[in-house]
């Protein structure tokens, strides 16, 4: 076979494409990693900004496949330091002899479906084109960083910076006025850094987002030996959680709302003192009922009351006006006390919003602020936009992007009816984005891995009726949560002319991966191989436990 004739072309080299490259080799496969960056690690790779971390820990956010990697390399760190993964990630790639099959510095801009050869012409930047029989899109959900336009960016004098797309030798804001636009994790992970090297440093709020303290701190040998001697059960353990991650079980079986609410106070405070994205796990209702939610979202303002002594800053940096979790939750270290230095200050940019940049800074309805440098740390075009980028056509030349013009539509996550043999990792309508997305990463990777060797010579594809029953399935399990109560990236909201679709599934990573291995052993259910349809099909509902003491809580929310 040469060099352009691949069994597999995958697109990324984020542990999601390092991953799908050590698996499909030890198959035997022809397998090719296409990278637009000059080195591998994805989300790693890109986002540099001070402050970068993880927010899952350490020694769970790492791959679980290699028992001799898993025990060899040390985390330092609870949640470690992007450096850190960045070297972990290049470690695996150097150890398992993957960059000989990457070819980086070359971005994937078209993959066209001939369907007389039953291949996919893969088209790169560089004018070359390659032939695989399987595609495997393994781009990353957030990895197209989203840059507003705001009026007369070109007239500043000074530096800008995108969190996304953070310089690689690093900036140094020493002495000099920053103004920071976005407060999610991005921008809560850096201000605090960026604080202590800035003259002055002003951030422009447009929402304020829920954070959780990380009580980050350098991981000790003892525990790290202690995981270490039970990893396996550990990961085991971790496959079996709601969201991919020891802790994110509901740990109680009482409602919160049936309970005196002292008793969920001190309960929400022994998870405020574990800190981490373990918080919201706490009560079975916490996600489906306003009231219940309330009391974590109180609970959260009141500590952000204490931790800030400008009382109103303190109510700025407070939201009031969605539930706690609808965004995605961040972990900060010394976020909010960062607003207690004189150098630091806060721009409700809803009382005042922000006209245009000039040649000084940022013009606001009531003030022109100053800036040596500006920080944009505004977010992604999550889920769909790095593969709206590329023109993806399968049958018939139909076109990915035009398909999903209304909001995605998937069969689990991992495939899209009229593009066969093009498989997606951690794709809309998958756990994603909403779990440990190393666990997700893997299943889906093991999955396609398998579906491929079971489909050898030929063509698997969805059905499009077994895809828009999974389409409407994730919708519903959307509604009946508290999500939809937000406006967030989760539901495209973040990018003007996005439909406004929740683009993960929310009915947990055990019973997703249920159905999954159920729809494989099923002879793919919901789908057709060489162009016969299984005859099973998947019942999600099978799958879900639903808590019947939840449905009245989400009638009576949807009454309200
Ligand atoms: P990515 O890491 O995004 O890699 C995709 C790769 O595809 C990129 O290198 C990109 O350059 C490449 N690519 C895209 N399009 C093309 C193209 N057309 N041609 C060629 N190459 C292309 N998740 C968690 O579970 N826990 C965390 O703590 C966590 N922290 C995060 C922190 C930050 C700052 C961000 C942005 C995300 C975080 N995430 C976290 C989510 C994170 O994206 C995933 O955990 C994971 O790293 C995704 O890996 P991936 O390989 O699927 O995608
Ligand atoms: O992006 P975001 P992020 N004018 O979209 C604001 C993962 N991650 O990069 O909320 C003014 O959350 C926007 O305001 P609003 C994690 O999954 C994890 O921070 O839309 N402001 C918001 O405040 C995370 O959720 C970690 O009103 C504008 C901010 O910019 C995801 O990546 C760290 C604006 C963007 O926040 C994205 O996080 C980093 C405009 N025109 C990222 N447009 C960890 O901690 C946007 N904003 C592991």
């Amino acid at each position: 076979m040469s060099d352009t004739e691949l069994d597999v072309a995958i697109v990324g080299a984020g542990f999601s494409g390092l991953y799908m490259l050590h698996r499909l080799r030890k198959m035997g496969l022809k397998a090719t990693i296409f990278e637009a960056g000059d080195g591998v690690g994805g989300t790693w790779y890109w986002n540099r900004y001070p402050g970068a971390r993880c927010d899952i820990e350490s020694m769970e956010y790492s791959y679980s496949w290699d028992e001799e990697l898993e025990q060899e390399w040390e985390w330092s760190e609870r949640y470690s330091p992007q450096p850190e993964i960045l070297d972990y990630i290049n470690h695996v790639a150097d150890r398992f002899d993957l960059k000989r099959d990457i070819r980086f510095s070359t971005r994937v801009e078209g993959c066209h479906w001939d369907a007389d050869a039953n291949r996919w012409t893969v088209m790169t930047d560089g004018g070359e084109t390659v032939s695989a029989r399987f595609v495997v899109m393994a781009t990353g959900c957030l990895s197209s960083p989203n840059k507003p336009d705001f009026e007369g960016e070109a007239d500043f004098e000074g530096d800008t910076y995108l969190t996304g797309l953070w310089p690689h030798e690093g900036v140094d804001f020493t002495g000099q006025r920053v103004g920071v636009i976005g407060t999610g994790s991005s921008a809560i992970q850096s201000i605090p850094i960026i604080a202590k090297e800035a003259a002055s440093l002003t951030v422009f709020q447009r929402t304020p987002n829920y954070a959780i303290p990380a009580h980050n701190h350098p991981l000790d040998p003892e525990t790290v030996s202690e995981v270490k001697a039970d990893y396996h059960a550990i990961r085991d353990q971790a496959r079996e959680e709601a969201a991919g991650f020891v802790g994110s079980k509901t740990e109680h079986e009482e409602l919160a709302t049936e309970l005196p609410p002292e008793q969920v106070r001190e309960e929400l405070e022994k998870r405020w003192a574990r800190g981490g994205l373990t918080f919201m796990a706490s009560y079975p209702d916490m996600g489906v009922s306003l009231k219940a939610n309330d009391m974590a979202a109180e609970f959260i303002r009141d500590k952000i009351r204490d931790r800030v002594e400008d009382p109103e800053t303190a109510e700025l940096l407070c939201p009031k006006d969605y539930p706690a979790g609808a965004k995605r939750m961040c972990v900060d270290i010394h976020y909010y006390e960062t607003f207690n230095q004189d150098h630091v200050s806060l721009v409700d940019i809803n009382a005042t919003p922000i006209e245009r940049i000039t040649a000084k800074g940022v013009k606001t309805s009531d003030t022109e602020y100053a800036f040596d440098s500006i920080v944009f740390a505004t977010g992604f075009d999550a889920m769909t936009g790095t593969l709206a980028k590329i023109d993806i056509r399968g049958r018939r030349g139909a076109k990915l992007s035009e398909k999903w013009e209304a909001g995605p539509l998937t069969y689990l996550g991992l495939m899209s009816a009229g593009f066969p043999n093009l498989f997606l990792v951690t794709g809309p309508q998958s756990p994603s984005v909403i779990s440990n997305m190393i666990v997700s990463i893997e299943q889906h990777v093991e999955w396609i891995a398998d579906c491929i060797g079971a489909v050898g010579a030929g063509v698997i594809e969805p059905l499009e009726q077994a895809e828009q029953e999974w389409v409407e399935h994730t919708n519903l399990i959307a509604s009946m949560t508290v999500y939809p109560y937000a406006k967030s990236w989760y539901l495209g909201d973040n990018i003007p002319g996005k439909p406004r679709i929740f683009m993960a599934y929310l009915g947990g990573v055990p019973q997703y991966r249920r159905m999954c291995d159920w729809v494989a052993e099923n002879g793919y259910a919901g789908f057709a191989v060489d162009g016969s349809p299984a005859n099973a099909k998947l019942d999600p509902m099978e799958f879900l436990e639903v808590d019947e003491r939840l449905l009245p809580l989400i009638a009576e929310r949807e009454a309200a």
